[in-house]
C-alpha cells in the first residue's frame, strides 16, 4: 500500500537508516505515529553504539544554494515553490524562483566528462555524445510552461486527505528552453525511426539522479509525441537564455512541452527507444488518476494510464488568499495564470466575484503570440478589474480557463478528488476581505 512499495522492500533485512536519509519526506509526526504501531522493541544501548559508528553520510550534502524566496514543501529531497504573487510579475519565470521538484539528491555532474547515451532499440549498441556534440546541432528555442501533476494539491486535500507533497498553486513556471531537437540528436546517432515502427512506441528518458539501488529517476513519453518534429521535444541546455541551473537539470534536460512535469527529465543521462513504456516507479505506480471512490485498499495502478498531457487549469495569484485588499475606484484587481496540456492555447479566462451570477472576461497580459493555437506550450497571464458593490466586506473570487478545444475546468474538487491528489484543476477560489 505504500506508494514507494518496491523501494521500501529494498531495505528489508538490513538497516533502514540509508533510506531514511535519502527519503527525508518521512520525517514527520504522521509517519512516526504510524511506525509506532509497528514497534517490536528497542535496540540495546550496545547495538545502538555500534550503529552510530556506521552512521550514514547525508546524501544531500551537495545540494545547490537556493533562493530564500522559495517556500519548501520538503527539504530532502528538495521541493519548493515561490509565492504565487511572484509568478504574475513576469511572463518568463526567473530560474531562481521557478518551482523545484526533486525526487532524489541533485546529482554531481562534471560537464567535461558528461555523456548522453542513446539506445536505439532493444538490439542496438548505445551511442554516446558529449555536451559539445549536442550544442553543435542547430539550436531551437521554445517557450513552455512546466507544471507538476500535484500543482494545487493542497486545495484538493481539503475535500479529503490525499498522499503527496502539499503544493499550492505555484508548482508551475514558464520559461524559454534552448537546446537541440530530440529528432536531430537521434539522427546524429544514426536513428531515424519510422513512425509505424512497432519497436519504437515509447521514448524513455533516464536521469543521472539515482536511488540507493542505483535505479535512476526515469519516465517515458509516446513516440508519436517525441518523434514528431511538431511535438517540439528538445534536449535543453539553456533556460531563459542562461545555462541550466543544477536544480533544473544541468547540463541537459528533456523538455516535452505540453506534457506533465514528471516526463521532463532533468540531468538526462540516457534516451532509449522502446516498444514499451518505462517500467520506472514514476511511470507505473505514480502520476496516475483514479475515481474519487478508489482508495488505498482498492487502487490498482496498472488500470490507469500514466498522465501525459495535463488538463486545462487556471489560478488566481493576486490577490493573496485571506488578506485585506484595498479597492481602487471600488474595483478589485485580479491576476493569474492559465495553461492547458497538449499545446492547446488558452482562449478565454472567466472570473466571478458573485458565485457565477456575473462572469468577467479577463484581459490577457502575457501570451506567446507567435505560437499556433494547437502548439501553444507557454502559459497565459491574465488580469481582470471587477467592480464591487459598495459596503461589501468580503468576496470570493473564482477563475476558470477555456482552452482551444473548449475544454474548461471542473467547478469543484469533490468529484475529481483522487487519492494521490493529482490533476487538481477545479475552479480556483480565493477569499479576501475588503477595506
Ligand atoms: N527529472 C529527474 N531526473 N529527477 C526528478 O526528480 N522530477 C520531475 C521532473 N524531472 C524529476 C525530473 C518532476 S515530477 C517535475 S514536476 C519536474 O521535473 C520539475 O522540474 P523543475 O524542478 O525544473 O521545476
Ligand atoms: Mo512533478
Amino acid at each position: 500500500m505504500h506508494p514507494g512499495g518496491e523501494i521500501i522492500m529494498k531495505a528489508g533485512g538490513s538497516s533502514i537508516e540509508p533510506f531514511w536519509a535519502m527519503y527525508g519526506v518521512h520525517m514527520q509526526d504522521e509517519v512516526f505515529e504510524l511506525l509506532e504501531s509497528y514497534r517490536i522493541g528497542n535496540i540495546s544501548i550496545e547495538d545502538s553504539k555500534l550503529a552510530a559508528k556506521g552512521a550514514v553520510s547525508d546524501p544531500y550534502a551537495f545540494e545547490p544554494v537556493r533562493s530564500y524566496l522559495l517556500k519548501a514543501t520538503s527539504m530532502k529531497p528538495f521541493n519548493a515553490e515561490p509565492p504565487p504573487s511572484m509568478l504574475v510579475e513576469q511572463f518568463l519565470t526567473p530560474a531562481d524562483i521557478f518551482y523545484v521538484r526533486n525526487h532524489l539528491p541533485v546529482p554531481i555532474i562534471d560537464e567535461d566528462s558528461y555523456r548522453l547515451e542513446i539506445q536505439g532499440g532493444p538490439h542496438t549498441q548505445p551511442v554516446s555524445f558529449t555536451l559539445e556534440d549536442i550544442k553543435k546541432l542547430p539550436p531551437v528555442t521554445i517557450t513552455a510552461a512546466i507544471m507538476c501533476a500535484g500543482n494545487r494539491r493542497s486545495e484538493m486535500s481539503q475535500v479529503k486527505p490525499v498522499k503527496g507533497l502539499s503544493w499550492g498553486p505555484a508548482a508551475v513556471g514558464n520559461a524559454t528552453w534552448t537546446g537541440a531537437r530530440l529528432t536531430d540528436v537521434l539522427k546524429l546517432a544514426g536513428l531515424n525511426p519510422d513512425p509505424d515502427d512497432t519497436n519504437v512506441q515509447h521514448v524513455h528518458f533516464e536521469g543521472l539522479d539515482m536511488d540507493l539501488a542505483r535505479v535512476p529517476y526515469a519516465a517515458s513519453v509516446p513516440a508519436s509525441k517525441a518523434l514528431d518534429p511538431r511535438g517540439d521535444v528538445i534536449l535543453a541546455y539553456e533556460m531563459n537564455g542562461e545555462p541550466l541551473t543544477r536544480d533544473h537539470g544541468a547540463p541537459l534536460r528533456a523538455v516535452v512541452p505540453g506534457v506533465v512535469g514528471a516526463r521532463n527529465v532533468k540531468w538526462l543521462g540516457k534516451v532509449i527507444l522502446s516498444p514499451a513504456e518505462s517500467t520506472s516507479h514514476w511511470q507505473q505506480n505514480d502520476y496516475k488518476g483514479f475515481s474519487p471512490s478508489t482508495d488505498w485498499d482498492t487502487v490498482d495502478f496498472s488500470k490507469s494510464p500514466a498522465i501525459q498531457e495535463l488538463p486545462v487549469i487556471s489560478a488566481i495569484c493576486v490577490p493573496v488568499p485571506d488578506t485585506k485588499v484595498e479597492l481602487k475606484n471600488q474595483k478589485i484587481d485580479v491576476q493569474g495564470y492559465a495553461w492547458s496540456g497538449g499545446g492547446k492555447a488558452i482562449v478565454r479566462v472567466d472570473v466571478t466575484i458573485d458565485q457565477g451570477r456575473t462572469w468577467h472576461v479577463a484581459k490577457f497580459m502575457g501570451q506567446d503570440k507567435q505560437a499556433p493555437l494547437t502548439r501553444h506550450w507557454g502559459w497565459t497571464l491574465w488580469q481582470a478589474t471587477i467592480p464591487v458593490e459598495p459596503n461589501t466586506k468580503e468576496v470570493e473570487i473564482w477563475s476558470k480557463a477555456v482552452d482551444a478545444s473548449y475544454n474548461t475546468q471542473p467547478e469543484s474538487f469533490s468529484n475529481v478528488w483522487n487519492l494521490r491528489g493529482v490533476l487538481a484543476n477545479a475552479y480556483h477560489r480565493v477569499r479576501v476581505s475588503l477595506s
